[in-house]
């Protein structure tokens, strides 16, 4: 088994796991533990404890390789192997009730931007709508057993997914972007959770992702299923407030760069 196939399989049991954990703690009722950068930006009680059981076992399994988590920030490699961790993708919509989060862990080599990284293996986890997307490079991306392709052409035009900033000082530029974007979409979806519209982004349900401000942990593992898939991905690293990423299909690749780009 290829080092990419085992660090696969190795994240999908991990993020069974903690994704299940996650849905437990939702049921029992969510407790806001702290905000962010803003009022809006927030993190769970659970965001935390998935976060620590992630990394624990993480630990047990590969005591030498590095980590980077949302909650818990960054720990020295003594191997090659970095993991990339999200807890809870969508955190707001976990508080809320909404099905769209995700456990998103990502093995990365060569650092924590991407800029640097090369992605070896990913897992999009989604508990509530009990979907889980995987890759392995060079061995594809698969959505639990069924393999997974990008969009094709669409005369009818791109369907989208986008995301907002907390900051409601960000929504100006945002909206002039989503105006350059619309000419040739379909239709917008906003869904709330950058590794689930990355998987949609590569099993074909949308035909092109973008947003700013994303975090590392929010695209490491999404990147990957997109580019697996067959599909392109773009970042932007040159504003280190507000890094752009984009995701499409080949499509609809060039269209996307050039009308987010500002
Ligand atoms: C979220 C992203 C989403 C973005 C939100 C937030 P979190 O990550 O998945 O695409 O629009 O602002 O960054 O905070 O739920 O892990």
């Amino acid at each position: 088994m290829t080092l990419e196939l085992e660090l696969r399989d190795l994240a999908v049991a991990i993020a069974r796991e903690a994704g299940e954990l996650a849905k437990r703690r939702r049921a029992e009722g969510v407790q806001i533990a702290a905000t962010k950068t803003t009022l809006a930006d927030i993190v769970t009680a659970a965001d935390r404890e998935v976060e620590d059981l992630i990394r624990a076992r993480l630990a047990a399994t590969r005591p030498n390789d590095g980590f980077l988590g949302e909650e818990s920030g960054e720990a020295q490699a003594d191997s090659d192997i970095i993991w990339v961790v999200d807890p809870i993708d969508g955190t707001v919509n976990y508080a809320k009730g909404f099905g769209q989060y995700a456990v998103s862990i990502a093995a990365v080599t060569g650092g924590v931007q991407p800029d640097a990284w090369t992605v070896l293996a990913a897992v999009v986890y989604a508990p509530e709508l009990d979907e889980c997307f995987s890759a392995a490079r060079g061995h594809g991306a698969f959505r639990d057993g069924t393999k997974l392709a990008v969009a094709g052409d669409s005369p009818a035009g791109a369907l989208v997914a986008t995301g907002f900033g907390y900051d409601p000082a960000t929504h100006d530029r945002d909206l002039a972007t989503l105006a350059r974007v619309m000419p040739f979409a379909r239709d917008l979806r906003r869904m709330g959770s950058a590794a689930l519209d990355l998987a949609n982004v590569a099993a074909g349900r949308l035909d092109v992702y973008y947003e700013r401000r994303l975090h590392p942990w929010d695209a490491a593992a999404g990147m990957l299923l997109v580019t697996e898939a067959g599909g392109e991905v773009y970042v932007d690293l040159s504003e280190e407030r507000s890094p752009l990423y984009v995701a499409a299909s080949p499509a609809f690749f060039d269209q996307a760069v050039a009308a987010t780009r500002d």
